[in-house]
């Protein structure tokens, strides 16, 4: 499998619900490598850039609002097959479907607050990446267990 990056957001409300170290404790038990992280609040102009995908549709304008609306921890997250590992681990877009054990099958309620995001693509992530960090920002580190896989 090849390593990849992807990003990941934990969204406004997961800080104030003080399960931010939960969910990153889940991250990293799961294997992924945390090469960033960032503790900021999204700028409307930042936020309308990572959700241009959906400007139009009817949740567009709440869902910008919410993700500026508090606190979110930004992180690019490594490991093999990254990208569609981390989609699984986060588990189904609606709330209603997301399973038993994925995360937001374990703490969101609503599809509107599914608490984190994940790219859904190495498209999206190159350019989520891109927007949330500089090259600077990203710590290339290695944990030595690699000879082990
Ligand atoms: P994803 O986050 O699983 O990639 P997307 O379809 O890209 O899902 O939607 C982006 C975010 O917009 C979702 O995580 C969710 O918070 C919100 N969203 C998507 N569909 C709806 C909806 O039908 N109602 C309310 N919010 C939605
Ligand atoms: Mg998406």
């Amino acid at each position: 499998m090849a390593t990849e990056r992807t990003f990941t957001m934990l969204k406004p409300g997961v800080l104030s619900r003080r399960i931010s170290g939960e969910i990153i404790s889940r991250l990293e038990r799961k294997g992924f490598d945390i090469v960033a992280a960032k503790l900021m609040r999204a700028p409307r102009v930042l936020a309308e850039a990572h959700y241009a995908e959906h400007r139009g549709k009817p949740f567009y304008e709440g869902l910008v609002d919410y993700i500026t609306s508090g606190p979110i921890v930004a992180m690019v997250l490594e490991g093999d097959a990254a990208i569609s590992m981390l989609r699984r681990l986060c588990g189904s877009t609606k709330a209603e479907e997301a399973a038993p054990g994925t995360i937001r099958g374990d703490y969101a309620m609503h599809t509107g607050l599914n608490i984190i995001h994940a790219s859904d693509s190495a498209e999206s992530a190159e350019r989520e990446i891109g927007l949330f960090f500089s090259p600077e920002e990203i710590v290339d580190w290695r944990d030595g267990n690699d000879s082990w896989i």
